[in-house]
This record gives structure tokens, sequence and C-alpha cells, in this order.
């Protein structure tokens, strides 16, 4: 107990740590649901729609059935009357038209993939073999691929809905029609935003098992939270909560699209339930091409009224391509976009209505952004097109429109109330770091010689952390280890490593000391999960509440065995001691040891060192950056050379700054997907046109930018880390600037706009006038 008084602590939240997790994953490890081996498992495969809409006559599965090896064979005819359905969700203020979703087809299809049957065998490959003897007779009908022809009605999806509205939102806020009226100038575009695939490496997959002596039902699944899952679940099964427990293993990726519990899931988890046996269903890589919902997919049309050489107002028609049925998620990204339509710049007046349309296609959902790229592209493709109207720098012209900072709490013309920011600064600091002034005579001397060297920036902001609340808890063990359970479920953001850091800060203890628990729903009461860019912001927040409960206990247990009031000790790196006398201290391990001797303990209080945090954020935060990009054309092929790319993002606080860095290097590379490569296209019958990597454009290592990452840090005042999100920020603010500077260098051409991908192709034809 005694010892010199230690340095002072610098402090864990801050620190570029390397991840305790990687040694797990690079070593081969990892355990994800493909590796779980149940005795007596069952495998599930699905027969899928070959057709984007047709009436279903008759499903013939006898020959299926037959097969040596098939257990059942499940159709619509089975499960009817005995599951109930996707819930919807209510996202606020959307109104929501509650058509349903199958979990197998009854009478119709409607999109390309969509699950037919399913065949249960005793090896997967059996049950592949057998799923191709199910025969279906379907009636084809025309399908409808265009979200704006869907609106016509001439194709209808589900009968009750004559113009194909699955959802609707509306936004409105100052007096926008009337600046329309008085405006100078005002600039319009129409923006046909693709769909894209979401590809995680690893593709989706549950196993289910049963245990009637229980009567538990356990689902291990591929997904970003439990609790959430585990209530849609038991709503389609009819079946209690407390008597499913889900499980997330390890996941090799979801980028939001891993967000519920899909039908697949629900057929596993009830094929389990009625043949008592262990059942498995994982997807190929065409099958997560095809059924695993997509992101994106928007046509907009977007104006904005220019008064006094200002924007003072912009009006926005959103169309989301929606897919064939709704996930509780779908409304989520189009929502996001309509809320953000006024962006990072103080525009008093907006006008803005979504509509979400329903098309021969498979349903779209949260991907990495959701919904935030199609507002970051949109505000600012419309930023630059006024301000190049009116003949001023992009940088001064956003500059002269971004929120000040001192506005904040800004509450934007649609009623959203963003934190903390200071946009200028990003702007200014990105100025800096990608030389934009250099790079602009560089520009002069390249156009001079017939180059097309183009610089574009974006500013964009975000909505994050918009679900309330998360929870979490500490036990601290007896040798004093400390195990840290959180609500939130990494698939690759590295929250074994900033929880540690988390927890050591607020319980004085080595990073090395935390162990970090997640993905079962036995670990907390009630959990949201991973999304949104919300984990640190809430679910570290939730962790700091269940630590200073443990913080405040232990500080008492130290003050007893010093026989000191808790309010004169010292805390630091392990060790309590009284203030002034570093020689009687106490060691965390101590204390912790103590807490579980009830002879050692004050009399007011229970034995044990654990506790449970909820943490609720009153709004959402909004994080935000300034992105900048040099790229060069080649006039011959039409090719884009990013040759820079500088990103400045503001998460408040940082609890990593090399995972940050991480996240927003490894979106900006999907960013690149999305301005360069990617659209998940249909043709006219509602075909994909891409059922494998090789078609569908996927960036790889090659593609990868020369990027410059850096970091401002303006707290947020919703919570006690001063933290929001950066999980999603390359692939809201790279695309816009990308997209900016392609455009800019096209100028000399006349070409306005393009719609992305921006492929050698497209920008060759946009250069040669053949549009
Ligand atoms: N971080 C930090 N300081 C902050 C915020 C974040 O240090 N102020 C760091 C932390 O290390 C944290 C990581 O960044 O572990 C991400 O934190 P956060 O921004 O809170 O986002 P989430 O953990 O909620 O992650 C969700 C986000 C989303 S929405 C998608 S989609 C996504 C993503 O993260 N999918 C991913 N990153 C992904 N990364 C991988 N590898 N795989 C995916 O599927």
């Amino acid at each position: 107990m005694t010892g010199e008084q230690p340095a002072p602590s610098p402090g864990w939240v801050g620190r570029p740590l390397r991840r305790k997790e990687d040694g797990r994953f690079l070593r081969g490890q990892a355990r994800y649901v493909d590796d779980l081996q149940l005795p007596g498992m069952l495998y599930l495969v699905v027969v899928r729609s070959p057709y984007a809409h047709a009436r279903v006559l008759q499903v013939h599965t006898e020959a299926a059935s037959q097969r040596a090896g098939v257990v059942a064979v499940l159709t619509a005819q089975h499960l009817d009357g005995k599951l109930g359905q996707y819930a919807l969700a209510g996202v606020e203020g959307t109104h929501v038209e509650h058509v349903p979703h199958p979990v197998l087809a009854r009478d119709r299809v409607r999109y390309v993939g969509e699950p037919v049957a399913a065949v249960v065998a005793d090896t997967r490959a059996v049950a592949e073999d057998a799923a191709q003897l199910v025969e279906v007779d379907y009636d084809p009908l025309p399908a409808v691929v265009d979200p704006e022809e869907a609106l016509q009605g001439q194709v209808r999806l589900h009968d009750p809905l004559p113009d194909n509205v699955l959802f609707r939102w509306e936004g409105r806020g100052g007096d926008p029609d009337g600046e329309f009226a008085r405006a100078e100038r005002v600039v319009r575009q129409k923006f046909r935003i693709p769909r894209l695939a979401a590809v995680p490496m690893e593709t989706r997959g549950a196993v289910a098992s049963y245990d009637p002596g229980t009567d538990l039902l356990t689902v291990w699944a591929s997904a970003q939270g439990t609790h959430r899952p585990r209530e849609q679940l038991s709503r389609i099964l009819r079946r209690p909560e407390d008597r499913i427990r889900f499980v997330v293993p390890d996941v090799g990726g979801a980028f939001g699209s891993k967000f519920g519990v899909s039908p697949e899931a629900v057929l596993a988890a009830w094929a389990a339930l009625q043949l008592r046996r262990p059942v498995k269903w994982v997807e190929d890589r065409r099958e997560n091409l095809l059924a695993s919902y997509q992101g994106r997919g928007m046509v907009a049309d977007v104006e904005v009224a220019v008064r006094d050489g200002r924007m003072t107002a912009v009006r926005a028609r959103l169309l989301a391509d929606a897919g064939a049925y709704l996930y509780p998620s779908t409304p989520v990204p189009p929502v996001n976009t309509a809320m953000l339509m006024t962006g990072a710049y103080a525009i008093p007046h907006a006008h803005v209505v979504l509509l979400g349309v329903a098309t021969n296609k498979v349903p779209t959902g949260p991907y990495r952004g959701a919904g935030r790229p199609e507002a970051a592209y949109l505000v600012e493709r419309m930023a630059e097109l006024v301000a190049k109207e009116l003949g001023e720098d992009p940088v001064a012209f956003r500059l002269r429109h971004a929120v000040p900072p001192e506005a904040f709490p800004y509450r934007n013309a649609l009623g959203f109330v963003y934190d903390s920011g200071n946009y200028p600064q990003a702007l200014q600091r990105l100025r800096d770091l990608l030389e934009y002034d250099r790079w602009r005579e560089e520009q002069k001397r390249a156009r001079s010689e017939g180059r097309l060297l183009g610089v574009g920036v974006s500013l964009y902001v975000e909505r994050a952390a918009s679900q309330v609340w998360e929870s979490a808890a500490v036990v601290v063990q007896p040798t004093g280890r400390v195990v840290v359970r959180t609500g939130s479920v990494p698939h690759g953001q590295g929250h074994e490593t900033a929880f540690a850091q988390i927890a050591a800060d607020e319980l004085q203890v080595h990073p090395d000391q935390v162990v970090v628990e997640y993905g079962d729903t036995d670990l907390l009461g009630r959990s949201i999960g991973t999304f949104g860019s919300r984990s640190v912001t809430v679910g570290g927040s939730a962790l700091v509440v269940a630590a200073r409960k443990v913080a405040d206990k232990a500080r008492r247990i130290a003050a007893h065995l010093l026989e000191a009031a808790p309010e004169d000790l010292q805390w630091q790196d392990g060790r309590f001691w009284v203030r002034g006398l570093p020689e009687r201290a106490v060691t965390w391990r101590e204390v912790a040891s103590a807490a579980y001797q009830p002879h050692r303990l004050p009399p007011d209080l229970e034995m044990g060192l654990e506790a449970t945090g909820y943490f609720a954020i009153p709004r959402p935060v909004f994080p935000y950056g300034a992105y900048g990009a040099v790229v060069e054309v080649d006039p011959d092929s039409g090719e884009v050379q990013v040759r820079k790319l500088v990103a400045v993002d503001d998460a408040g606080r940082v609890v990593n700054p090399l995972l940050a860095e991480g996240q927003v290097s490894g979106s900006v590379v999907q960013a690149i997907g999305q301005v360069f490569r990617e659209s998940f296209e249909y043709g006219p019958d509602g075909q994909p046109r891409a059922a494998t990597l090789a078609e569908y454009g996927l960036p790889r290592a090659v593609h990868a930018p020369p990027l410059v990452s850096e970091f401002l840090q303006t707290p947020s005042p919703l919570n006690p880390l001063g933290a929001k999100g950066i999980g999603e920020a390359g692939t809201i603010g790279a695309p816009p600037a990308l997209a900016n500077a392609v455009l800019d260098a096209l100028e000399p051409f006349g070409v306005r706009h393009l719609d992305f991908p921006f492929t050698a192709e497209r920008v060759w034809r946009a250069l040669h006038g053949k549009g």
C-alpha cells in the first residue's frame, strides 16, 4: 500500500491504439455463422423467382420431396396462418402503407430472387440439387423498374396502391413558394442516383436450433444487433421474445445490409422449430446480390432559389426506388435524405416531398451512408451549379453560405437541430490540405495544354445516432479484470478496442485489462445495435454511465479500506490514495477483491462490482466535414484518375484516431465505387444485369485513391463523450467532391451534369457529345 504518486495519466481516449481484435481475425480464429456445426444439423436452400413480376399458379414439390436426404420442402401453404408479418416501424413523420411482405411468395412474385419455396435436407449439396427439382408454374406479368414510371400506375405491384406509393414524407419550413416567386434566379437539376449492392465479404446467414426441454429457440445470425432482430423474429414467429436467444458471432462486414432479420433467417428458424433439428441457411454470392436489400436508388428533382447572390430556398421532389416490399428500415435512408436537403447551409426556406415507390426489384434498405450520401450529393451539386452560374469560386461560395459557428445549436429550415460545428473551419482546413489555390493555378496551365484537370470540394453534414438509446454493463472480476458488455454489435468497426479505451479511462485501468463482450441477447436486458454511426456516441455513452456507477462504488470501497472519506481520494492508473498521502494507497485489484468479501465492505454497500447503464440521447448528433478532390480525365478514353483526395471530418471527440481514420478510408473506397463503377442495373423486364462480382463494378484495391484524412474535434454537447459518428463519413463527403471535380474537368466541354457512375464510357460519351 505504499509507493510514489503515479504520473498523471495521459488518458486512453484519443490514442491511436491498434485493434485488440485483429489477432483473432488475422490468425483465422474468428468464428462466423457458417463455421457453426451442430449435431444433426440440416441445411436450407431457397427456391427463388426467376421473374420480376408473375402470378404463381402452382408450386410442384413432389420431385424434390422424394429426393433422398430431403427432409422438408416448404411453400407459402405450409406457413399460411402460422407466421405473422414484418412490422413496419414508424419512421418520424412518415406515412407508410402496410402492404404485406411475405416470407415466401404466395400467389404473386414481385422481384427476381424473391423466395418462393425452401428445401431442407441433410446436406447442403442435396438441398441445392433438390431445389432445382421444385417446379413453379408462373404466369408472367409486365414489370415496372423505373420509379417515375411506377408512379403512373400502369403496372401495379400491390392492389390497394394505384400509384405504387409505399410511403411518403413531406417537410416544409419558411415560405418556400413565396421565396421562389421572389427569386432572381432559379437553378434546377434532375438526378438519377443508381442502386448499389452492399457486398459484405461474408454473405447473410443464420443457424437456428430449438431445445424443446426449455422451449428455447437459439438463432445465430450474421447481423448488426441482437434484440432488434429478435423482436422482429418474435413477431413473425409469434413466439415470446424471452423464448428466443439471438446470437451474433463474428461478422464479416454488413455495411447496413444486415440490419434486421431476413425472410430466409425466419424460414430457418421456423424449420428448426417444426423439424426439431438445427437448421443452417447461408446464402451464396449470387443470392446475396439478388436478394439482399440494396442501397440508394432515387430520382430527384431539385431547384434552388437565388436572391441577392444567395441561395435562399430549396424545393425537391424525391422518388425513392423502394423495390417490391418494405422492410422496417426501407424508408429510413430516403427520409434521411429529405431531412438534410438544406445541407450545411443557412437556407431559410425549404419544401421537400418524398415518395417511396414500389418497383419490381429487390427492396432497398440502409447501405453505408443510408440517405445522407444522396442528400450531400444533391445539395453539393446544386451549390456547385449555383456557384458556377454566379461565376463565384466554389469554396468562397460555400464559406458565404455555411451555417456560422455562432448559430449552433442550429435549426435547419425543415426543423432539425444541428448540435455543434464549425463549418468554415473545416472548409479552410480542407483548402489548405488540398492546396486548393495551387491546383487552381495548375488547372489553368493544364487547360492551356488541353489537359482535363478538375478540382472539386464538398461540405457535408449528416445526422447520426438517431435511435435514441443504448445499453451497456460493466462487471469487474475479483481479480480486477473488467468485462464490458455492450449492446453495440461491431462488424468491422473495432469496438473491442474503442470501448476498452472508454472503460479504461472511466475506471483508470489499462485497456488490456478490459474484455469487451457483445452479440448475445443473454448479455444485456435490452439493446439496439450498430448502424447509423451511433455506437460510440450512444453505446459508448451507455458504457460511460455503467462505468461511472462502478467507479463510484469502487471509490467508496477504496475509501472504506483506507478509512478515509470518498471525496478525499485520488484515483489514477489502478491506484487509489488519500489526497496528499500517496503512501496510503490501495490497488484496483484490492478494491475489486474486497467487493466480493462482505466483511471488507462498508455496511451500506451490497457485494459485487458491476452495473448496467442506459444512455438516451436527447436528439441526434450532426457530424460534418469538408472533402476535396483533384482529378484528371483522359480525353481519349474517358478514364478518370483521382490525383488527390482530402477528407476533413469532424466527429466530435475521437476515441481512437487510427480506427476513425480506418473508417474514413474504408468508406472512401466505397464512395469510389459509387462514383466511378457501381450501379445495380435492371433490364426493362426487371431482370438484374449483374448476378456475380464479375458483372458488378465493386472497387478493387487498385482503385483506392491517394487519401489525406484529418479530424477536427468540435465536441457534441449531447453526450458525455462529446462524440459524434464517423462510420459513414467517406460515403457521404467524397462522392460530391469527386463529382464536382469531374464536372469541373469537363466544364470546357459544356458538360453540366452526369449521373453516377462516371464510368470511362459515360465520361467519354459526355466529352464527345454522344449523351
Ligand atoms: N470512432 C472514434 N471516435 C468517434 C467515432 C467513432 O474513434 N467519435 C471510431 C471507433 O473506433 C468506432 C468506429 O470509429 O469503433 C465507428 O464508430 P461509429 O461512428 O460510432 O459507428 P458505428 O460503430 O455505429 O458503426 C456503424 C457504421 C455504419 S452505419 C456502417 S454501414 C459501417 C461502418 O460503421 N459498416 C461497416 N463501418 C464499417 N466498417 C466495417 N469494417 N464493416 C462494416 O460493415
